[in-house]
Parts: structure tokens; C-alpha cells; sequence
């Protein structure tokens, strides 16, 4: 059954899958590549499940041309993914490795020639090893080393590639990574994590400002944030200021600087016990604060919060992207309730109409911005069966949440792509192989592709509404 043509959407509209480096590619070792943090961190037991590593994940560097060949028959416009820094410098400074390049140029080739845009991460968490040997993303030199590496992948590929996105959300680079130790490089330091947003948003604006002196007009500069939709678990006044607090650390430490220029005040001194700021100097946020030409969301879920009494520890899990622990910098007295209803198999509840509502709220604080949503999608336990991957809930899923940016459209929200998280079931973090968030299904014991009823329904939804092709 074909899928009724969602409403809302004009002809322009890009429908699009999103994968990125680490999580899909494998090679670790092959063309010179260097070690990337998850290299480093998958190896070291207990910090995957299942031990599992991207060693050979998806094995898409040698099975590119496939990839995109299947990409092609589900008529995708655009398909977003993401370089890996250590393939294109193995220690993260100097001369680019041409090898590296070339697997991107050929990746971007095919998609052109099978009608595909390609939209373009710069990074998506694979910082090369040795420079987390220095600091990583707690020193300044990261940011500046990005500039350097953005220069070089815009110079090899500008010419080809439209839309190009600095970081993927970076609360997981600097919150998740230097927090709450879940992902690479794991470390338990709440200072280290505001140092390393804060060089993440710098390392944004000199990355914008080099992919910009390189092509001029002809990018379409943005940046991926995982916007998070917070609750107040009741209207009480201590309630709605933990709602607050968690919006400063988890959206406006990155909304601030980047569009606005700044800090907001309350940020900081919520968090003034645990650092000064010092790392801020003089001319960062003019540097972060960069025309962009459209704002990238990942949506998942919603969490719900409520204070607690003073001196109780923070409990519960941020929802997308955290687990277990609260990696909240700052926030200690805030509890997050328990998701309710229909969960994701990652234990993520479901609510499309967050998705409208976080739209047009950005749209209303942004009006001239240009927003895409970037990523959107759910884990479920696909098994392949006789007749294929029945994955209804997933297309339930989809459904609705592309339903939800219909209904943004239609309130005058410009939105004007949507990517489905994932074009593949790839390596999810900490969750290893155990999460799959495909269109496709993978088979790692053999790398066979297999569609599953969602790749169908998604082939169906785009060839309803005219195989529009864009971006
Ligand atoms: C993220 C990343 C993806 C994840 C996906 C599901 O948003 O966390 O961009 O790499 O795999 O979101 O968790």
C-alpha cells in the first residue's frame, strides 16, 4: 500500500537517510586511516556492549558503491553523512591523506551520478586519537585543528557538495563524552565537559568560516543539534526552573553562542561551582557566532524533569543519547521521570507533537533561519523472517514524527529536508550492534542487505510525492 502523499510538504522538499563514519564504515586500519577515539574506546572492554567495535561495522568502505546503489532505488534526494577526520589526517594535523579523500570523492560521485545529494558532516565524534593524546576537545588546539581539516575536505569536495554541517551534536561530544564517560573518551570530568562545548562551539565558527573562504557562496553552511524537548514535570515554580537549567546546559550552551554570540547568564552561573569559564577568551564568540545557512534537529523523544530536594543526587537518564546516568553538568538536584507509553527499544518514548512544537518554537526565536531535520528514527527488534523485516512500529514511527513536520510546514515553518536516522542498522555507541536504527537491514555475519517493510514504505513516500530531488 502506497503511503497517502503527507501533507504540507512543497515540491521542494528533500527526503533524505542519515548514516555517519564510525557507526557504518569499518576499515579501521585500511588506506592509512589513524585511530579515532572509538577505536581506542570500543577496544577497551566494558565500554560497548557485547564488546562489539566498528572494526568492520557495515563494512560501507568497501561496499560503498552498493550502498548507494540501494540508496538509489529507495529515491533518496540527499543522504547525509558524515567524513572521518582520521582517514583524511591519520593524527588529526598536516597533509592530508589523498587515500582518505578519494574513498569521499568516489562516495560523492556515486551519489551524484544516482541523483542523490550529499550533505556533508565534518564530524560526528571519531576526533583522531592523537589529538585526544593533547586534550582532545578540552584544549583549544582541537578547534583550531579543526579549521585546518574543514579547509582541506572543502577544498576536495566543494566542488561537489552543496550542504556541509560542522559538527553533529556536540552536547554528546562534550556531555556524553566528558561527563558521564559513555562515550569516547569516557572520561568523568563535569569541568572538561564545559571546556570542551565551549571549544566545540568555537571549533563550529572556524570551521564554518573555512568551509566559507573556500566556496564562498556556493556552501550551504549548518550545524546538527540534538535540540532536546524538556518537560516540566509540573507547573510548580521548582519544577519549571529545573525545566530551565536543563535547557541551559543541554540546548542554549550551544543555541547561545553559535546564533546568538553568547552565554546565557543563568548558565553560567549555575555552573560557576564547577568552573570559572576561563577557557572563554576574548573573540571565541565572535568566531562561534557564524552565518549559517540552515539549522540541522535531531529529534528522538522527550524528557520530563522535576527538582529535588536539596542535597538529593540527580537519578534517571536524559533520554536520546544518555543512559543511566544523568550527564547533566551542573544540574544535580534534577530528577528525570521515567518515559511513559509506547517505548523505542531504546527505552525512548514517542511523541511526534514535540517534534511540531520544538519546529516552531526555533522557527518563531529564528524566523529567517532555514531548518532541516537531520536525523529521526527508531530502534525496534527487527528480525528477518520468511517474507523479509516486518517492521510496522517503525513505519508507525516514521509516520507520524513526518506527519509532525508536515503539520510545522503547514503552521509556515521552513523546514526543508528530513532525514530518516538510519539508512542502515550501523553501530549504535555504546549499545554496540545490539540497536538497530535501519531502513536496511544489515546482516554482520555476512553483510547482506536486506530491505526492510520501512525502506519499502519510505521508497513509496518519496515516489508519492514526486521523486523530488534537491538541497
Ligand atoms: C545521535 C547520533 C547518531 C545515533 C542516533 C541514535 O543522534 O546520537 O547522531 O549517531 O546513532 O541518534 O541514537
Amino acid at each position: 500500500m502506497a503511503p497517502p502523499l503527507p501533507a504540507g510538504f512543497p515540491p521542494a522538499f528533500t527526503w533524505g537517510a542519515a548514516t555517519a563514519s564510525y557507526q557504518i564504515e569499518g576499515a579501521w586500519r585500511d588506506d592509512g586511516r589513524g585511530l579515532s577515539i572509538w577505536d581506542t574506546f570500543s577496544h577497551e572492554p566494558g565500554n560497548v556492549a557485547g564488546g562489539d567495535t566498528g572494526d568492520v561495522a557495515c563494512d560501507h568502505y568497501h561496499r560503498s558503491a552498493q550502498d548507494v546503489a540501494l540508496f538509489g532505488e529507495m529515491g533518496l534526494g540527499a543522504y547525509r553523512f558524515s567524513v572521518a577526520w582520521p582517514r583524511i589526517q591519520p593524527t588529526g594535523a598536516g597533509q592530508p591523506n589523498a587515500k582518505g579523500l578519494d574513498f569521499y570523492s568516489r562516495l560523492v560521485d556515486n551519489l551524484l551520478a544516482a541523483g542523490i545529494a550529499p550533505v556533508l558532516t565534518l564530524y560526528h565524534w571519531d576526533l583522531p586519537q592523537a589529538l585526544q593524546d593533547v586534550g582532545g576537545w578540552t584544549s583549544r588546539e582541537t578547534a583550531l585543528r579543526f579549521g585546518d581539516y574543514a579547509e582541506i575536505v572543502a577544498a576536495a569536495l566543494g566542488d561537489r557538495v552543496h550542504t556541509w554541517t560542522t559538527l553533529n551534536e556536540p552536547w554528546c561530544s562534550s556531555f556524553l563524552s566528558y561527563a558521564s564517560g559513555i562515550h569516547a573518551p569516557g572520561l568523568h570530568d563535569d569541568a572538561a565537559a564545559l571546556a570542551a562545548a565551549h571549544h566545540l562551539n568555537f571549533a563550529h565558527g572556524l570551521g564554518a568560516q573555512a568551509v566559507r573562504s573556500v566556496l564562498d557562496e556556493r556552501a550551504r553552511v549548518s550545524v546538527t543539534l540534538n535540540v532536546h524537548a524538556i518537560r516540566a514535570a509540573s507547573s510548580s515554580e521548582a519544577d519549571l526552573d529545573a525545566k530551565r537549567q536543563i535547557d541551559a546546559v543541554g540546548n542554549e550552551i550551544f543555541i547561545g553562542p553559535m546564533l546568538e554570540g553568547s552565554y546565557p547568564e543563568d548558565l553560567l552561573s549555575d555552573t560557576a561551582a564547577i568552573s570559572d569559564w576561563a577557557f572563554v577568551r576574548p573573540g571565541d564568540l565572535i568566531d562561534a557566532q557564524q552565518p549559517i545557512e540552515a539549522l540541522g534537529v535531531n529529534y528522538y523523544s522527550t524528557s520530563t524533569v522535576r527538582r529535588l530536594p536539596k542535597g538529593q543526587v540527580a537519578t534517571g537518564s536524559g533520554g536520546h543519547g544518555s543512559t543511566g546516568y544523568s550527564p547533566w553538568v551542573g544540574a544535580g538536584s534534577v530528577e528525570f521521570l521515567p518515559p511513559t507509553g509506547p517505548l523505542t527499544a531504546m527505552g525512548w518514548n514517542i511523541e511526534p507533537e514535540a517534534l511540531t512544537t520544538l519546529l516552531t518554537d526555533l522557527h518563531r526565536r529564528f524566523p529567517d533561519l532555514e531548518l532541516m531535520v537531520t536525523e529521526n528514527g527508531a530502534a525496534f527488534e527487527d528480525e528477518v523472517g520468511p517474507s523479509g523485516v516486518s517492521d510496522p512500529r517503525r513505519i508507525d514511527y516514521l509516520d507520524r514524527h513526518i506527519g509532525a513536520v508536515g503539520a510545522a510546514i503547514e503552521a509556515g515553518v521552513p523546514v526543508t529536508a528530513y532525514f530518516v536516522w538510519s539508512a542502515m542498522d550501523n553501530f549504535e555507541w555504546a549499545y554496540g550492534y545490539a540497536k538497530r536504527f535501519g531502513l536496511i537491514y544489515v546482516d554482520y555475519a555476512t553483510q547482506e542487505r536486506v530491505w526492510k517493510d520501512s525502506a519499502r514504505w519510505y521508497r513509496d513516500l518519496i515516489a508519492a510525492h514526486g521523486e523530488h530531488r534537491g538541497q
